[in-house]
């Protein structure tokens, strides 16, 4: 780590944060990453403590820093209590900051509304003591199916007030999905909208929430609330059904926290794996949100007076951890948006920028890619129109960015002058692992460069030897953090199998494959090494997608990749063989439409195959193990040149070749 950095003779071109920008930074030039980094190294536990006891406010301070007796069940802070939502909120209110804005709403329409650290927390306070009165408390799990609102964060917030668990369900998921996790996390509640204003559509929420219901099996949700969004005609089952207005017209408008235990399950997040079903990540309530705040200090190095504005939907991760949590506990204030990036036209978010002077902006490499493409064909909404200059710190999250997007985001929209953060995390980590700090490391694009203090990051083999720099391999993290995962909900044996396998002898397995650089150590993520796809930064397992598609009456088999594609990262690939023979021409297109439509009821919109290929069977091994190594070469539209001799029937790869 002590290393030079960026040696002369190095080929990719390397950008240096300014010296503006290192002089106001928390964390200012490399020596001061790597005296934090020493710390860490120095006395781990030490370290976590100290930051621990300077960022949470505590009701009941902890004694012991980490247990690992449990390993891989690790525990943080665990004789400690807090409560998340106190540290969000009353403690900036008691510190006199409750006139301060918290939100700047925008809504799809460009309706703006503002809410100050004082109204949220009043307003999470009756929304809390509304969960009460209809016998929620602390330990039962809420589901969440909501817009982009700040009902949709005061519904999280005020969960986290009286220590319910929640879970937040995207907005995009079918009813099936949202029925699978209803079910898995054994919810008591259901809280929604009765729909979503998305590029100038109203969208159902409700009506999906009764058809997921309807499915059965999710005997133990008690009641539904109702956020009226938009005011649309919406099916009503007494005495199940309150509207969110009604139920909080009457509370008190404020609740005490309740005080839980640091390890105290914050919520469940459900993703992707490469096998079986989603699976409910468990973040705890102390070690989560500490890095939460951190690394808005550290990553964002976020100021009093700065406007902060992460575009993921609260559905995702990142939407946990950078809107709903990360900068509220940092008393930050920060722009949270309905709408889609391309309405009403693809010069929303420059628009955004400028209007609100956003100084600290965090999104995907997939909004930029469209973006770049809107603005190549379109010059009205090329960001050169657009004064963008409030912008002081660029972030990117969710896949890997590619150099010449990276290069188009810093020239363009920071204007050659914006430090870019590319942070590499996952829901499992909770927040930031690999980043640039903007005021110290300097950046090569499409490297997410180091770990932050505190994370040990490394590249190995699959024996769990380090690999020397410059050699592919998998990344670990070789010691447990805070906001680490805790569990996966109700079956901590997948948990560790999936996370802690027993040849990598305890170190975190990440699912991401990585090189560093010979020369600096940089990190590079190669992409997953698993059979999970990251479409448009998406997580979704293939084999997901194959269940979704054997589900249809007329398929006998399929076998799910990924192809690489310019604008979404990855495009999915479905290879079908049917129980009929296989379809051509005009029948081919139909029955692969209603493939598509079936995947997209099954899971949701976002998982919906963009190639599905029709053959009479698929390579398969003489032991009948699809090959799909073949399968992603057939997919990129590629000559086979791998060997095919363990292949039973490779006259089939030609059939599936040819594209209908
Ligand atoms: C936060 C989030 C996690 C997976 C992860 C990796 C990919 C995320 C990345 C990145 C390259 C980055 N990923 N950030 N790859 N560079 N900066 O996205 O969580 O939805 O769980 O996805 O996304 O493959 O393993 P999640």
């Amino acid at each position: 780590m002590t290393e030079q950095l960026v040696p002369e003779h190095h080929e990719l071109k390397t950008y240096y944060p300014s010296s503006e920008a290192v002089q106001r930074a928390r964390i200012s030039g490399m020596d001061a990453y790597r005296k934090l980094v020493a710390e860490a190294e120095g006395d781990f536990e030490g370290f976590w403590a100290r930051l621990a006891r300077e960022h949470l406010a505590w009701n009941k301070p902890f004694t012991q820093t980490l247990d690992a007796s449990g390993a891989p069940f690790y525990k943080w802070f665990a004789d400690g209590k807090l409560n998340v939502s106190y540290n969000c909120l009353d403690r900036h209110v008691e510190a006199g900051k409750g006139g301060k804005t918290a939100i700047v709403f925008e809504a799809d329409d460009g309706t703006v509304t503002r809410v100050s650290y004082g109204e949220l927390l009043e307003r999470t306070a009756k929304f809390a003591n509304a969960l009460k009165s209809l016998g929620v408390k602390k330990g039962d799990r809420v589901v969440i199916y909501m817009p982009m609102s700040v009902e949709g964060v005061t519904a999280m917030q005020a969960c986290a007030r009286i220590g319910a668990t929640h879970s937040v369900v995207f907005g995009g998921f079918s009813a099936q999905s949202l029925r699978d996790r209803i079910q898995d996390a054994g919810a008591v509640l259901v809280i929604t909208a009765d729909e979503q204003r998305r590029g100038g559509k109203a969208l159902p929420l409700k009506a999906i929430v009764d058809e997921a219901l309807g499915l059965g099996g999710c005997d133990t949700v008690r009641n539904v609330v109702v956020y009226r969004r938009t005011g649309g005609d919406v099916a009503f089952h007494a005495p199940r059904d309150l509207w969110l207005h009604e139920l909080v017209a009457g509370q008190s408008a404020t609740c005490a926290p309740e005080w839980v235990e640091a390890e105290h399950p914050l919520f469940l997040l459900y993703t992707s794996g490469s096998t079986g079903k989603p699976k409910g990540v468990q973040h705890s309530t102390a070690g989560y949100l500490l890095w939460a705040q951190l690394t808005m200090l550290w990553t964002f190095d976020i100021q009093p007076d700065d406007l902060f504005w992460c575009t993921a939907d609260i559905g995702w991760v990142t939407g946990h951890t950078y809107i709903a949590y990360g900068p509220l506990a940092c008393g930050a204030t920060e722009v949270v948006f309905e709408g889609v990036p391309t309405f009403p036209d693809a010069g929303r978010f420059w628009k955004m920028i400028q209007d609100h002077k956003v100084n600290v902006f965090y999104t995907a490499p997939t909004a930029i890619r469209s973006l770049i493409k809107a603005a190549e064909t379109n010059a009205a909404v090329h960001p050169r129109n657009y004064k963008l200059d409030s912008l002081r710190i660029l972030g990117t999250v969710g896949e890997p960015i590619n150099p010449a997007a990276w290069e188009w985001y810093y020239e363009h929209i920071g204007g050659g002058r914006c430090p870019i953060v590319d942070t590499w995390w996952q829901t499992e980590t909770g927040g930031h692992m690999l980043t640039p700090l903007p005021g110290a490391t300097p950046m090569v694009p499409g490297s997410c460069t180091l770990p932050l203090p505190g994370i040990f990051a490394e590249v190995v083999d699959e024996a769990g030897h380090d690999l020397p720099w410059g050699t592919g391999g998998i990344l670990v993290i070789k010691k447990p953090w805070p906001a680490m995962i805790r569990t996966i909900y109700g079956d901590p044996g997948r948990f560790k199998k999936s996370y802690y396998p027993e040849e990598l002898h305890g170190y975190y397995l990440a699912g991401d494959g990585a090189i560093r650089d010979p020369h600096t150590g940089y990190f590079t993520i190669t992409g997953r090494i698993d059979d999970v796809l990251n479409v448009s930064g998406h997580r979704m397992g293939t084999m997901e997608i194959e269940s979704a598609l054997v589900s249809h009456p007329i398929v006998a088999e399929a076998a799910v990749v990924g192809r690489p594609d310019d604008l979404t990262g990855e495009a999915v690939c479905a290879f079908v063989v049917l129980k009929r023979p296989v379809p051509t021409g005009e029948e081919a297109l139909q029955i692969a439409q209603e493939l598509r439509n079936h995947v997209g009821k099954e899971i949701g919109a976002i998982a919906k195959p963009r190639d599905i290929r029709f053959g009479d069977n698929l390579p398969k091994t003489r032991s009948g193990k699809i090959m799909r190594r073949l399968l992603r070469t057939l997919a990129k539209g590629e000559a086979i040149t791998q060997d095919t001799s363990t292949l039973e029937n490779p006259a089939i790869l030609e059939q599936l070749a040819r594209t209908h």
